[in-house]
């Protein structure tokens, strides 16, 4: 490893030129970013496909998920304009990383989740972070209309992606993406919820190629879960449904930049069934070694899906983004995996379980 890499600092530091910060922004940070662009000759193999495959690996930025980018640099800029007080709406992950980095910036953290519908591990790191955390009855739409009422008339800022701090350090990815692999790739998967995440990338890749750090741009593949897949329907699904808790959003707040993002990129965003979500979670881990959690593999399950069709050429890059670590939500793993481990009773049963 090379000295630059052993100082990794974080996103601000790393890309600061291309993100809205001073000399005077009090950089809170955890070191986030730098996740690891991983081949995946395996994967590609299992779904037929010729181009050259990459999961970015978001799970392991300092939360575990992606959130981490967009959230360093919307607390470092709520620390320079002196909050003391932020708040979110989050299936999940947004309240992980707000939690952990607002206490990390010396601020009280509010959380605003749907009840019983947040993966576990999100929970206990919200609760680790000492943040407040509230429920509601209702889905995430109906706390994200909550939270931006609220914060527009009282001191606390909002940390949701509405927040335009949050995407212009989600780009950041992209810019990344594009060091690791030297130009950006021919087509970037990825999952879509309350689709700040595709918005981001987007803005990312369009800069970098603006400053001459990419020559072409990727065509942008979201996919979102059938039974919470607004963009799809062109409707708001009132009442979204999927095992991917994550991405269960039935209004999202960058809904027409997504729309632009995949129209521009002459890319697209469609929807994938809980049963692709589930088989490409399985294939991803049980091909590569990688652990998303199930919303994570919305991308994968696109990809799989569109692989079918033959679309995807020998020489071409395909990146995916692996948005979020599975041990997250290690509960819905246990469910939904086929073999529950067996009893060792003797060193007979052992040699019978190696096959020995
Ligand atoms: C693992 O945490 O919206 O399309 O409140 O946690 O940018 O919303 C999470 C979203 C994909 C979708 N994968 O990204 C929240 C939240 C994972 C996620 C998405 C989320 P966007």
């Amino acid at each position: 490893m090379s000295l630059p890499d052993m100082k990794w600092s974080g996103i601000i530091e790393a890309y600061r030129d291309f993100l809205p910060v001073s000399e005077k922004t009090p950089v809170v940070t955890l070191h986030e970013g730098g996740t690891p662009l991983l081949p995946a000759p395996r994967l590609a193999a299992a779904l037929g496909i010729q181009s050259d495959l990459y999961l970015k690996y978001e799970g392991l930025n300092p939360t575990g998920s992606f959130k981490d980018r967009g959230m360093t640099l919307a607390i470092s800029k709520a620390k320079e304009e002196g909050a003391e007080k932020v708040i979110c709406a989050s299936t999940g992950n947004t309240s992980a990383s707000a939690a952990a980095y607002g206490t990390r910036g010396g601020m009280k953290v509010y959380v605003l989740i749907p009840k019983g519908k947040i993966a576990l591990g999100k929970l206990a790191q919200a609760l680790m972070h000492h943040s407040g955390i509230l429920q509601v009855e209702g889905n995430f739409d109906a706390a994200l209309k909550l939270v931006t009422e609220v914060s527009q008339r009282y001191p606390v800022t909002l940390v949701n992606s509405i927040n335009p701090y949050r995407l212009q350090g989600q780009k950041t990815a992209a810019f990344e993406v594009c060091d690791q692999l030297g130009a950006a790739p021919s087509y970037h998967f990825l999952p879509v919820g309350n689709a700040g995440n595709i918005t981001a990338y987007w803005m990312g890749y369009r800069e970098y190629r603006e400053k001459g750090k990419t020559a072409v741009l990727p065509k942008m593949m979201g996919f979102q879960a059938a039974g919470a897949a607004p963009i799809v329907l062109g409707k708001i699904v009132e009442k979204p449904s999927t095992i991917a808790t994550a991405i269960r959003i039935g209004n999202p707040a960058s809904w027409h930049q997504a729309v632009a993002a995949a129209a521009e990129s002459k890319g697209l965003i469609d929807m994938v069934t809980d049963e692709e979500i589930i088989a490409a979670y399985h294939m991803i881990a049980g091909f590569e070694g990688v652990f998303c959690e199930p919303a994570s593999a919305a991308g994968v399950a696109g990809l799989a899906k569109l692989s079918k069709q033959g679309l995807f050429n020998k020489g071409e890059q395909i990146v995916c983004t692996l948005t979020g670590h599975g041990l997250k939500d290690a509960d819905f793993c246990l469910q939904s995996s086929q073999k529950p481990a067996e009893i060792v009773k003797s060193k007979s049963d052992l040699l019978k379980a190696l096959g020995f």
